[in-house]
């Protein structure tokens, strides 16, 4: 594997969760396929659990591992081209990428949605330079409109505590009083669809997700007809993918004050087939879920993140098999 950003870039759902299966019962079985490798790890963005996880994963395949926070102690990186460099940043992204590149053999980046422009960040500006320059294999740690990793430990996740063959699985907006990328949400969606469930994606009006990720997905615009008889309910607030309005593009529509209706309580979880409750982490309380809920019996959220692990795992994985 060359890149990890879509869904198909892993191939048949079913070898990657059996193969996540694998990873799981003995994780330290494949040792000798990272000896004096490395990995490059390069956030532009905060993490806890992508890094820590991914490092982990690295680890565990006999990798070594070099972690860059750009915006902590590198120079600071101009990424367009053509601009004459007189501001604070010293150095180009395009003299960066191949000296990175220089001292690993994979690299994954984490650079998030900049909302200046909904055509660059669409289009990947960032990560597909990465791609294009590096000369190594880059997977994506949450890019401006993906974030595969997560949506692969979300998959797995699902298929350790499905009890039905084909369980109905809802992505629910929720409130935030930040703008948040939609990397999150347009993954899942690309990731259900391709899975074997059945996905219903609710939110409110002005917030339809870009239909390259989310196709011919049923959308219900109320969330509590969208919540009956779920056996997953995946909350993620995303600010407006600026599908219909692109002038509205990563803005917060409403005053969340107003919104607060949509944060995922025991009232919207009391219609469901007695739900687990999913959320990518980091999440806000009392405005995406409330506390009984998150600390409730059927909340996964501590195992879907402990999942990241062994996603990463098998990507990392694939691409030192193809090295
Ligand atoms: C990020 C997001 O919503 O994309 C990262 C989630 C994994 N969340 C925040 O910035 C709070
Ligand atoms: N879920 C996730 O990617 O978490 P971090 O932002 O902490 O890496």
């Amino acid at each position: 594997m060359k890149v990890f950003q879509h869904v198909q870039d892993i191939g048949d759902l079913r070898v990657a969760l059996s193969e996540a299966q694998e990873v799981k019962r003995d994780r330290y079985q494949w040792q000798h396929l990272g000896k004096n490798k490395t990995a490059l790890l390069i956030f532009f963005n905060n993490s806890l659990r992508t890094r820590l996880s991914t490092q982990k994963a690295a680890m565990n395949l006999g990798m070594n591992v070099i972690v860059l926070d750009v915006n902590q102690g590198a120079w600071k990186l101009e990424t367009e081209r053509g601009v004459v460099m007189d501001g604070d940043k010293s150095e180009h992204l395009l003299e960066a990428i191949p000296v990175m590149a220089s001292y690993c053999d994979v690299i994954g980046v984490r650079s998030f949605a900049r909302f200046e422009s909904r055509e660059d960040d669409y289009e990947e500006k960032i990560l597909n330079q990465f791609i294009r320059y590096s000369g190594r294999p880059v997977f994506f740690m949450e890019s401006a409109t993906v974030h595969p990793l997560q949506a692969f430990a979300d998959l797995i996740t699902i298929e350790e505590n499905k009890t039905k063959a084909r369980p109905k699985v809802v992505m629910s907006w929720a409130p935030h009083p930040k703008a948040l990328p939609q990397a999150v949400p347009n993954s899942f969606a690309e990731w259900m669809l391709a899975a074997d469930v059945d996905f219903v994606i609710t939110h409110p009006e002005g917030y339809e997700l870009d239909p390259q990720f989310v196709g011919n997905a049923r959308v219900e615009y109320d969330q509590m007809k969208a919540f009956e008889g779920a056996d997953f309910v995946y909350a993620k607030n995303w600010s407006c993918p600026g599908v219909t309005r692109p002038e509205d593009y990563g803005k917060v529509l409403d005053d969340y004050h107003t919104m607060m209706d949509w944060c995922v309580s025991a009232r919207q979880m009391a219609v469901t087939n007695d739900a687990h409750f999913m959320h990518c982490l980091p999440v806000r309380r009392n405005m995406i879920v409330t506390d009984d809920v998150i600390e409730g019996p059927r909340s996964l959220v501590i195992p879907e993140a402990a999942y990241r692990e062994i996603s990463a795992q098998v990507v990392l994985k694939r691409i030192l098999e193809t090295l």
